[in-house]
């Protein structure tokens, strides 16, 4: 089962995508996730450049082999470029796997370990009041996990909610945005807006924050024990994780449970603090941690740890890597919670897919393969239009992780 043919396509149907499909000699073909937000055309260039050659004449059935040929044959290992664009392959080749078994990828994987996957949706506002909004239209559509996101008074800006209404969609056409931030405001603010929601939605509602990397590990102490009262399901990202033994001290002082890792590219990035269970959810997946081969390795080493996994699920992510990390999430025996932010209908009409959403809960589809295909010919009305991630500075011009 020889590759002939692998195209890298870029399009822009509401935001910027990059996808890999890979055709054999028998005329499968398979589809992977290579998008990097703000860096798409260097995984593109990675990709057509220095990949593709390599793929062409390889037997389309030896993924680990080609897997690790790409990382260690490349001898420049990991960083988010390399590790999206070895993701796409390894993607695409469980997608052709699964179509030539006439079986979907979750069956490959080890079966389905349940009947259909959590999720969780995203609830934003301006103020607490429309963040409670959100948090009740959410319910009505059955989610019984929201992530809770709310302007905090003080700051222009703060992550997770659009400058104006609509749909939040970070990457801003054009250069980057640049927002000020401060942290005494945002930790004074949160636990009111728990304490609220709480009060409002009950003790059942699985209530989730993304404080988006921007404390330090004592911010991120005070902020998780300030927040125990109203037992969040997870906060997520409370600081930059390069440092990995940082979490020592938030763990040291408060028991909200931890998810890190939707920018990690690989195991490495997590090691310590999976084997130090300084985390309780791990957040990597597929599209930027290696795909489903690398993410299996991430969620074994999670299951020795009493880590679950929480995958990362935002628009940026295409819906190529949302039905990869369904069936991921199906399989897998630690399996926490899976994110959901559903894509924009330009999106949805380039990419087809067999995943479902119903009551708060998702199943990727018993089509072989991955159940998702992508329209060419719609995708090429869509070019490429660059943009950039918002960068944060502190209020004396200080730049601050966004
Ligand atoms: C966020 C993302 O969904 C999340 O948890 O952290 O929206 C993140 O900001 C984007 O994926 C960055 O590209
Ligand atoms: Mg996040």
């Amino acid at each position: 089962m020889r590759i002939t043919d692998v195209r890298v396509i870029v399009c822009s149907p509401g935001r910027n995508f990059v996808t890999l499909k890979i055709v054999t000699e028998d005329g499968v073909h398979g589809l992977g996730d290579a998008t990097l937000n703000g860096r798409e055309l260097a995984v593109a260039a990675y990709l057509t450049e220095h990949v593709v050659p390599l793929l062409i004449g390889r037997d389309a059935r030896r993924i680990e082999d080609t897997w690790q040929f790409l990382y260690k044959g490349a001898y420049w290992r990991r960083g988010p470029v390399t590790m999206t664009a070895i993701a796409s392959v390894d993607t695409a080749l469980w997608d052709i796997r699964g179509k030539v078994s006439n079986a979907p990828v979750y069956d490959l994987l080890g079966g389905a370990s349940r009947e259909s996957v959590l999720v969780y949706g995203h609830a934003n506002g301006a103020d607490p009041e429309e963040t409670a909004t959100a948090v009740a239209r959410l319910r009505e559509q059955g989610y019984t996990a929201i992530r809770a996101q709310s302007g905090v008074p003080g700051l222009e800006s703060t992550y997770g909610v659009p400058a104006s209404r609509g749909r939040y969609e970070p990457a801003g056409r054009g250069l980057p945005i640049e927002h000020v931030w401060r942290t005494e405001p945002y930790l004074d603010f949160v636990p009111a807006l728990f304490e609220r929601l709480r009060r409002e939605f009950g003790p059942e509602l699985h209530l989730l924050h993304d404080a988006h990397h921007r404390l330090t590990p004592i911010e991120a102490a005070r902020l998780g024990r300030s927040l125990e009262p109203y037992h969040l399901f997870w906060l997520e990202d409370p600081v930059p994780a390069e440092a990995q033994e940082s979490f020592e001290l938030i763990r040291r002082h408060t028991t909200t449970p931890i998810a890190v890792g939707e920018v990690f590219d690989g195991i490495h990035a997590c090691q310590q603090l999976i084997e130090r269970e300084l985390i309780d959810y791990i957040r990597a997946t597929v599209v930027h941690a290696g795909g489903l081969s690398h993410l299996r390795k991430i969620a074994a080493l999670a299951e020795l740890h009493h880590v679950k996994t929480g995958c990362h699920g935002a628009t940026d992510l295409s819906p190529v890597c949302m039905a990869a990390a369904l069936h991921f999430d199906l399989s897998v025996h630690n399996f926490g919670i899976q994110e959901h932010m559903p894509h924009s209908e330009e999106t949805e009409r380039v990419f087809r897919h067999a995943y479902e959403f119903r009551d708060g809960r998702m199943h990727p589809g018993d089509a072989p393969g991955l159940g998702v295909e992508i329209d060419e010919a719609l995708a090429a009305q869509y070019p490429y239009q660059r943009a950039y991630l918002p960068v944060n500075r502190r209020d004396d011009g200080t730049v601050h992780d966004w």
